[in-house]
């Protein structure tokens, strides 16, 4: 049954996507969009209404939004089960990945990440203002996902935070800021150690992806 997901590279939802696909050990192909292009295809809006990444399209199914994305991977494949099933321990999972979306996102990769480490790696110029204000935001947001991390295992929430936590610590803003956690540092050592995250690295841009 064939399986393709529709992602940018340097997405972090599309590796969220991706880490769930390798931890499951499911095999896919990849369609790249960027979503950031001004020329988005209408074959690919016609899948996503919203024309952001990822889509996952398995055997003539489409669905977009990686929470759908990540759990239906995990209802649907063989493989290593990412939810826990006992109703309290499911409600931190999704918990952890509501506060993600909802509030580490943004400060933590489109501000400290894309403004300190992106955006300076493409020769523009990065927004100190911006930077600060993503640290002060993203730091609120560790504080609250502090208690709620779990110590061993790996769940579709550490994949969905370890994405973004992948992004936020390159820049030395987020290094810092993730040192006065000491529960979620030792959680990100654990979970960054993971083959599925060095399967899934998307790199840095370099100077020929400077446009
Ligand atoms: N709620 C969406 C968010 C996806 C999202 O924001 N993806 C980013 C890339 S990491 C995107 O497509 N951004 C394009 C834009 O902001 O225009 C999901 O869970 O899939």
């Amino acid at each position: 049954m064939p399986l393709v997901l529709h992602g940018y590279h340097y997405s972090v939802y599309t590796r969220i996507a991706r880490l769930a696909l390798a931890e499951k050990g499911v095999a896919y192909q990849r369609v790249e969009v960027d979503p950031f292009a001004p020329d988005v295809p209408a074959s690919y809006l016609a899948l996503h209404p919203f024309g952001r990444v990822p889509t996952l399209v398995h055997d003539g199914f489409a669905l977009y939004e990686t929470g759908a994305i990540t759990r239906y991977i995990d209802r649907a494949f063989p493989g290593p089960a990412l939810q826990p099933r006992e109703p309290h321990e499911l409600a931190r999972i999704d918990q952890v990945i509501g506060v993600v979306d909802s509030y580490g996102y943004w400060p933590m990769v489109r501000q400290v990440f894309s403004h300190g480490v992106f955006r300076r790696r493409l020769g523009r110029p990065a927004d100190t203002p911006e930077i600060e204000r993503g640290v002060a935001a993203s730091t609120k947001v560790l504080a609250a996902l502090e208690p709620l991390v779990a110590d061993s295992g790996v769940s579709l929430a550490d994949l969905h935070l370890g994405a973004m936590m992948a992004y936020f610590v390159l820049a030395p803003e987020g290094a810092r800021v993730l040192r006065q956690y000491p529960r979620l540092a030792a959680w990100w050592s654990r979970v960054s150690a993971r083959p599925s995250f060095a399967a899934t690295d998307p790199g840095l841009p370099t100077e020929g992806d400077r446009r």
